[in-house]
């Protein structure tokens, strides 16, 4: 069983990463990006899904054309974990050098 993020852990993720919020009906957070075109969103979600599949932990996400919506929670905590710290991070670079 992985451990779950501290209430510490938790304010920091939320003051380093910009637009995430808590999920509504479980503890997770979301987050929707928005790029130029589906090409962009697609790009996105392909260097995402590299670096989920070599760090085994992985996404929820849903796309429509050039929207992102994604999902981070831990199953083998039950929650939040570190490893969706890291996912986040990363997530944001990627996002960031895109749009
Ligand atoms: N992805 N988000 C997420 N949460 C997990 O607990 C998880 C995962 N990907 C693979 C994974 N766990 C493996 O460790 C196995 O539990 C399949």
């Amino acid at each position: 069983m992985v451990e779950k993020l501290s209430d510490a852990a938790r304010e920091a993720f939320f003051e380093e990463f910009a637009g995430w919020r808590m999920a509504e009906d479980r503890d997770a957070v979301t987050k929707t990006f928005v790029f130029n075109d589906f090409i962009a969103a697609w790009g996105f979600m392909s260097r995402v899904a590299m670096y989920a599949e070599k760090a085994d932990h992985h996404p929820e996400w849903f796309n429509v054309y050039n929207k992102v919506e994604i999902t981070l929670t831990t199953h083998d905590a039950d929650g939040l974990s570190d490893r969706d710290v890291h996912l986040a991070r990363f997530i944001e670079r990627t996002a960031g050098n895109q749009v």
